[in-house]
């Protein structure tokens, strides 16, 4: 077959085998062809939530799978990466033009020691979609970053983010740190990233733990009412 006959055109694909296709162009990496895909979507009236959730999140979990059965390697999975943040940047102003009204503040990072910014970023948006202020501080964040953000942003919430087992035990560390300081109870403290699950959230004292970037919404919401209920009460 001639290469004009192999090539694909995305927009002639109907949804299923769009979607399909997006998640191998994201595993070999394609950034145009994510961003081509992603606006095919949007244009056929998906919502950016299904965009981001059945095309690229889905898309990185199979990515995920073959990374920790050692078939793809560190260069391909942050092609990978990459093409998803591409895909991300056309939904991020979508998810946060709901017009909701404010309901608080959030200062959110990835730990000390780990690079990993995709479900941070993901949190990010769907926390600005849903009306909070978010104040992203990055990777690698270390106590004093924490502290730093805390001090200058006064946040309703902390939100902390570790994707390997080797940096999550560093949320306890600055859940500990602000113990000693007296700012703990100040914040609400939320955890989440791959590794963690509900019992190690607890264990660190964190608030919550949240399984994914929705549960974190809610579990967000559910503490801000929770904030003005006791303020309300006096
Ligand atoms: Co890395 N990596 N990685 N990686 N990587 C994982 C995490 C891994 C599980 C892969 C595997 O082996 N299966 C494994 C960790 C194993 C472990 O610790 N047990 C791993 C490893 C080993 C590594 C390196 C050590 C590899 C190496 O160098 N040999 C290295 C470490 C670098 C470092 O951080 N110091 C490394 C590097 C990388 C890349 C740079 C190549 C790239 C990151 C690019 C980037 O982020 N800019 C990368 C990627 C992409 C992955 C996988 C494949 C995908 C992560 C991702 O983006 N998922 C990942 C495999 C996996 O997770 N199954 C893997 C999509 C994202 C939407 O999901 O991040 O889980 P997630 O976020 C979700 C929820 O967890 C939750 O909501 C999000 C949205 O729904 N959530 C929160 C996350 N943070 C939250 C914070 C909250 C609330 C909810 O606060 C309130």
């Amino acid at each position: 077959m001639s290469e004009e006959e192999d090539e694909i055109i995305l927009a002639e694909l109907d949804d299923d085998e769009l979607v399909a296709q997006m998640h191998d162009d994201l595993y070999d990496g394609l950034k145009e062809e994510i961003v081509e895909g992603t606006n095919i979507l949007l244009g056929r009236g998906w919502t950016p939530y299904d965009v981001l959730t059945k095309a690229l999140v889905e898309g990185m979990r199979i990515v995920g799978i073959d990374f920790r059965d050692g078939i793809l390697f560190v260069p391909e999975v942050l092609l990978a990466a990459n093409a998803m943040k591409s895909g991300m940047t056309i939904l991020r102003p979508l998810l946060a033009e709901t017009g909701a009204p404010k309901l608080g503040s959030m200062v959110i990072g990835t730990v000390k020691g780990d690079i990993h910014d995709i479900g941070k970023n993901l949190v990010g948006m769907m926390m600005e979609g849903a009306g909070f202020d978010v104040h992203d501080i990055g990777i690698n964040t270390d106590v004093d970053g924490y502290l730093a953000a805390i001090d200058e942003h006064k946040p309703d919430i902390l939100g902390m983010s570790a994707l390997l087992t080797t940096t999550m035990p560093y949320m306890k560390v600055v859940i500990d740190t602000m113990i000693e300081k007296g700012i703990r109870d100040d914040h609400t403290i939320l955890v989440g990233g791959a590794p963690l699950n509900e019992e190690f959230g607890s264990a660190i004292g964190a608030d919550a733990y949240c399984r994914d970037a929705a549960v974190a919404v809610e579990t967000a919401k559910e503490f801000m009412a929770k904030k003005h209920n006791q303020m309300a009460a006096g």
